[in-house]
């Protein structure tokens, strides 16, 4: 497997795990984590034998945010010019789910990277926030957009406005995470999500995917459609002859994703 300097890559059965690994610096997202994440997360993407992928970090921290110390003396013709922070953008377009458990601090990049994934879990130390005004700028992969449709414009305007942190419970009930487990159960409760998900059938896992996303995207009406003709799509595969007949015959299907 390939060497990385500030990630760790995994793999268990069908599931692919990158774990964020500066600890001195609580996992700050330099250009280095940049480009290893997002290469790590493509190459899972591409593998057949992995059918979901785990983000994650360390208890303290999932990411305390961009590296402020490295973007400091940054100026604007050259982020403009050089699209900085584009290659973020790349893990929208993963086509596999994504779970991330996050413990700690997930901050401003951190916190977007989160919401770059598609299933969020959360430890009951997990701490979010947009503290970018903080700084005198504003969130840069997507958090003012990303957080306004995940919890509304009133609470997203007053995270972001303020930089105020809000803990687990406080952004499970704002609609930002799946769900909240103890801290030392959250790898063994992410993993095993991403295990089941894994085993679904991949074209309809894909589809799903898919599918939800098309929600933000899209009026209703236009994703209703594109969910039929997906939903019409998936009786083209292998897998739904499979799955329907393991139901009527009481037995757990093997899907082929095929
Ligand atoms: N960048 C660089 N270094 C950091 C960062 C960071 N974001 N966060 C923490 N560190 C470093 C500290 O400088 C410190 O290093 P050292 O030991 O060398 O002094 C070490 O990590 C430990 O941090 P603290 O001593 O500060 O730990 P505390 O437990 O006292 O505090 C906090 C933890 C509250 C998380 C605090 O570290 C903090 O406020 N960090 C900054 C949070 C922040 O403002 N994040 C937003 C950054 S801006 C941003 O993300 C812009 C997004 C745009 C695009 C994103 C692309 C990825």
């Amino acid at each position: 497997m390939t060497e990385y300097e500030t990630i760790l890559v995994d793999r268990k059965g069908r599931v692919g795990i990158i774990t964020l690994n500066r600890p001195k610096a609580l996992n700050a997202l330099n250009t280095e984590l940049m480009t290893e994440v997002v290469a790590a997360a493509k190459a899972f993407d591409r593998d057949p034998e992995i059918g979901c992928l785990v983000v994650t970090g360390s208890e303290k921290a999932f990411a305390a945010g961009a590296d402020i110390k490295e973007m400091q003396e940054n100026a604007f013709p050259e982020v403009y010019l050089d699209d900085w922070l584009a290659p973020w953008d790349e893990l929208s377009r993963l086509r596999k789910p994504v779970v991330a458990a996050v413990a700690g601090y997930a901050l401003g990049g951190g916190c977007e990277l989160a919401m770059l994934c598609d299933i969020l879990i959360a430890a009951d130390t997990a701490k979010f926030g947009q503290p970018e005004i903080k700084l005198g700028v504003i969130p840069g992969i997507g958090g003012s957009q990303r957080l306004t449709r995940a919890v509304g414009k009133a609470k997203a305007m007053e995270l972001c406005l303020t930089g105020r942190m809000m803990g687990a419970e406080e952004a499970e009930r704002a609609g930002l995470v799946s769900r909240i487990v103890p801290a030392d159960e959250l790898l063994a409760e992410a993993m095993a999500t991403a295990e089941t998900v894994a085993a679904m059938s991949a074209p309809a896992a894909v589809m799903m995917k898919e599918s939800v996303n098309r929600a933000f995207e899209t009026t209703l009406a236009e994703g209703v459609r594109f969910e039929r003709r997906l939903f019409h799509a998936a009786f083209a595969t292998a897998d739904q002859k499979e799955g329907m007949a393991a139901f009527a015959e009481k037995r757990p299907a093997e899907f082929t994703n095929r």
